[in-house]
């Protein structure tokens, strides 16, 4: 394999799913649960923020209850023995990247752990729920939302992202299902970048077919096996 300088690494509900959080499209996941258009659009929040604030109040108290599994240590182990640069980019919300030992995370999807305070615009760390509508850290307002991007608004850092995608030599995609956009479409832009792409996953994703390797199995299993690969332990 040509010598790797660069990886680029998106994850998805996946790599959470045997710490015990839902992911968004299995059975009984987070999606079957509620419709998306209740709790995770702008409209949604606009019609019933109650229901949107208690949806995201208890998955924000839930991650007191899980811990990061091996495939989360596994990636701080690349990104602090890898002698090439390591962007981790997630769609996660959780926190069990950082809590798995990693010290960068870009979250496009935006982090439970965080508040957006819709009068100033302010976003804010933030540990408890947002239902009795504190105020705001810095304005004092009681407009907080959850700091979450939700469907039609634009995520975060993209433009990073994309710089990263077209300097990369490699992306790996681990337990996304492909399913959401503009996520879903990294690894067309890192092959038009002339990066290999490497899927690992449970099952094939929607995309599968673009990626030039697909290894299926438990992230908690494959991820720490493919990083040991790429270390050369
Ligand atoms: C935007 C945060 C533009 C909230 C999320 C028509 C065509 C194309 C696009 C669109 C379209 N109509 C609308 C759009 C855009 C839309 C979109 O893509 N819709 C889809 C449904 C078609 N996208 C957007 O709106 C995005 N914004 O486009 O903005 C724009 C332009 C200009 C100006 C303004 C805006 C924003 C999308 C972000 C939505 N927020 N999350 C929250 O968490 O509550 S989405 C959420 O679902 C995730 O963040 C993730 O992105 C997405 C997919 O979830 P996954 O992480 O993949 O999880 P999933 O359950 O689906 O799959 C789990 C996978 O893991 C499976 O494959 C499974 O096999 C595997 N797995 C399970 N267990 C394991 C495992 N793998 C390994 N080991 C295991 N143990």
């Amino acid at each position: 394999m040509t010598q790797i300088k660069r990886i680029v690494i998106l994850t998805g509900a996946g790599i959470s799913a045997e710490s015990g959080i839902d992911t968004f499209r299995s059975a009984g996941g987070l999606w079957e649960q509620h419709r998306v258009e209740d709790v995770a659009t702008p409209e949604g929040f606009a019609r019933n923020p109650d229901l949107v604030l208690n949806f995201y109040d208890m998955r924000r108290a839930a991650l007191a209850d899980v811990v990061p599994n091996a495939a989360h240590m596994a990636l701080a182990r690349l990104q602090r023995e890898f002698a090439g640069e390591v962007l981790l980019v997630t769609q996660n919300v959780d926190d069990l990247h950082e809590r798995g030992g990693s010290g960068q995370v870009l979250h496009m999807h935006g982090e439970l752990k965080s508040a957006l305070c819709t009068a100033c615009g302010t976003r804010s760390r933030w540990e408890g729920a947002m239902i009795e509508r504190p105020p705001c850290p810095v304005c004092a307002a009681p407009c907080l939302r959850p700091d979450v991007v939700w469907f039609g608004e634009m995520p975060y850092e993209m433009g990073r992202i994309y710089q990263a995608l077209e300097a990369c030599d490699l992306f790996v995609s681990i337990g996304t299902s492909g399913a959401v956009y503009p996520a879903a479409g990294f690894v067309e832009e890192a092959r038009r970048a002339g990066a290999r792409t490497l899927e690992l996953n449970l099952e094939p994703s929607e995309g599968s077919r673009l990626f030039h390797e697909s290894r299926l199995g438990k992230a908690s299993v494959i991820v720490p096996e493919w990083v040991e690969e790429v270390l050369g332990g």
